[in-house]
């Protein structure tokens, strides 16, 4: 289409923000779409985009019966997950993205992403996504506008975001607001780039259809461009979940916690206590990302800035996740799962018999007793958060819930314990920054090698890392309040590979024990590492089918681990130069001298 047609469209908007219109003017006369529709976020703009996604194979329908307003969307298959090593920051200086992230240079970047975005969209629509991230109007939240050729991702956007006409109008005729361009080009690895430009609120995305390379509000946005953001104004952009966690006496504490994609964020921030635990209620505030300011009264507030769940699918069911399953129950966009005859999904993991026969998540027919797995181990669920049967009321509040307690939690099979206590802030801030855990799935690579993943951002911060601890450190400063710091690890393994804890809703024990800690209520037991809970008056155990070997086990501390532990995170620490902060650095000399002491 001629730029004269993209101004032609562009008239039609339903806005007359100048820097807005000249910015989707610019960017349709390069990718040249036949048209341009801009979003309103209303129930007939779904439907319609919902029929056409069906028309065009995107989306196949699942049963209304079991599944009403359901629908199954297969990916190119070399384009299932994030893909780190195509993801860059573009910064002037390549130490500003740090040691940690991809880098190009914003101008060779530009050049070489406008090459391929030139004329993508010649036979496309162009959409206009205007999106909020946090809930309309409040103080945290920011504006994005997504341009995409992918009806997919429009769908997707409506549900996780707060997308369309009410976004546009908290704009107005401001210029903040993220710029995002995405085309899913020809889904070509080769031709793959996910570019953030943090000083011009920038984000390119090209060659992919998938999740977290194409939904721009959440990884790239919320999180990399969020982080940028953060550090320049005083806030902090975590990939965390953020519950509320209610006694029976009706006290709440708002907790939030940092895991690595795919280890469990929204099995935790939907848990239900187990029976021993009458009277206690958790409610989930958000599943993958927080964002998080000091407030006025001194405490440090968080937001969650989605309005929706892009979950992990396999090994989801009604042990692990009831309330995840009443969720994807209905309204739901499924990704990679795999097809029953009878029009319902299906995946590894899921209660109930093994289907005899499926489609599996390539389309392909699949047999029960296969080797192939009939769902892809990153396949996901996009659900809008209403439907969380224990959706916190606080969910849309724009001031966001006071923060008393910051869980880091890795994947690890041995060295790190059930939970532990940081001594202080600093030395909290050291516990996230040494974190490790197994790969996943949810990136492209090998699964199940362990890495440092600070804080659970390696792949998401937006700058260079050891700047960003440095900003953790600091925040110290401005919030008088400061949440408590605890560590956990679930994933612990005995001798013959199983997982030692059970996990799931039993991991309410540690959430109570950690509630006890914040609110002054248990004494507690120093270790080398860190506080841990007392034999006594520490874990509630009651009506845990836990050998006290077991228990034990889980919460170990081995000398010989640590001192391999601590060589790992020193290759970490000498990776962030000059930049790694003295405190931490001290933290670490302090750790040494107690296990050689
Ligand atoms: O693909 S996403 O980045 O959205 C999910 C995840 O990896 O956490
Ligand atoms: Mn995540």
């Amino acid at each position: 289409m001629a730029s004269t047609q993209a101004a032609a469209a562009t008239e039609q908007a339903p806005t007359k923000n100048p820097t807005l219109l000249a910015w989707v003017a610019k960017m349709a006369a390069m990718t040249q779409p036949d048209r341009i529709v801009w979003c309103d976020g209303s129930e007939a703009e779904k439907q319609r985009l919902t029929e056409q996604a069906v028309k065009d194979g995107t989306l196949i329908p699942l049963n209304p019966k079991t599944r009403p307003g359901c629908y199954l969307h297969r990916s190119n298959p070399n384009d299932v997950a994030r893909v780190e090593h195509l993801t860059f920051i573009c910064t002037p200086n390549k130490t500003d993205a740090g040691p940690t992230n991809n880098w190009m240079e914003p101008e060779a970047a530009y050049t070489k992403l406008s090459q391929l975005f030139e004329g993508c969209m010649k036979g496309r629509t162009m959409y206009v996504v205007p999106y909020a991230m946090g809930p309309l109007g409040g103080p945290s939240t920011k504006i994005g506008v997504e341009l995409t050729d992918s009806d997919y991702v429009v769908l997707n956007m409506r549900i996780m975001t707060r997308m369309g006409k009410a976004a546009l109008d908290m704009l107005g005729d401001s210029d903040d607001f993220n710029r995002g361009l995405h085309s899913t080009g020809d889904v070509n690895p080769d031709r793959r780039y996910i570019c953030h430009f943090p000083q011009d609120n920038t984000i390119w995305s090209f060659g992919s259809g998938y999740g977290g390379n194409v939904l721009l509000g959440k990884k790239c946005l919320a999180l990399r461009i969020g982080s940028y953001l953060g550090r320049e104004e005083g806030w902090l952009a975590e990939h965390m979940l953020i519950l509320g966690v209610t006694s029976p006496k009706g006290e709440t504490t708002y907790i939030a916690a940092a895991f690595p994609s795919a280890c469990g964020k929204t099995n935790f921030a939907m848990m239900i206590p187990p029976k021993e635990y009458a009277g206690w209620k958790i409610e989930t505030v958000g599943d993958d990302i927080a964002w998080m300011r000091p407030g006025p009264d001194g405490r440090l507030y968080a937001i969650n800035p989605e309005a929706g769940y892009f979950g992990v699918v396999p090994g989801t069911n009604y042990k692990t996740n009831p309330n995840a399953m009443e969720t994807i129950s209905k309204d739901t966009l499924f990704t990679n799962v795999a097809l029953t005859p009878d029009g319902d999904v299906w995946w590894e993991g899921k209660d109930g018999e093994v289907p005899e026969e499926l489609i599996d998540w390539q389309g392909k027919p699949w047999k029960k007793g296969s080797t192939e797995k009939a769902a892809h181990p990153n396949s996901r669920f996009t659900a809008p958060m209403s439907n969380n049967p224990v959706l916190s009321a606080k969910a849309n509040d724009p001031q966001g819930v006071p923060i008393s307690a910051i869980i880091f939690g890795g994947r690890r099979s041995n060295t790190v314990p059930l939970v532990l206590q940081a001594f202080n802030w600093t030395h909290g801030v050291f516990l996230g920054a040494t974190m490790g855990s197994e790969t996943t799935a949810a990136a492209t690579g090998k699964v199940g090698v362990v890495r440092r993943d600070p804080m659970a951002m390696l792949p998401f911060c937006g700058y260079h890392m050891g700047d960003y601890l440095q900003h953790w450190l600091d925040m110290q400063k401005s919030i008088p309040q400061l949440p408590k710091i605890f560590q956990v690890n679930w994933f612990r393994q005995d001798k013959n590979g199983k997982f030692i804890w059970p996990g799931f809703g039993e991991n309410m024990r540690v959430l109570e024990w950690i509630v006890n800690r914040v609110q002054g209520r248990v004494p507690t037991q120093e270790t080398l590492l860190g506080w841990v809970p007392r034999q006594d008056q520490g874990l509630n155990l009651n009506g845990l089918d836990l050998p006290a070997e077991a228990l034990q086990e889980a919460t170990s501390i081995k000398e010989d681990e640590w001192k391999t532990e601590l060589k790992s995170q020193e290759v970490f620490f000498e990776q962030l130069g000059t930049k790694a902060p003295e405190a931490l650095m001290l933290q670490r000399k302090l750790l040494i001298a107690r296990l050689d002491g």
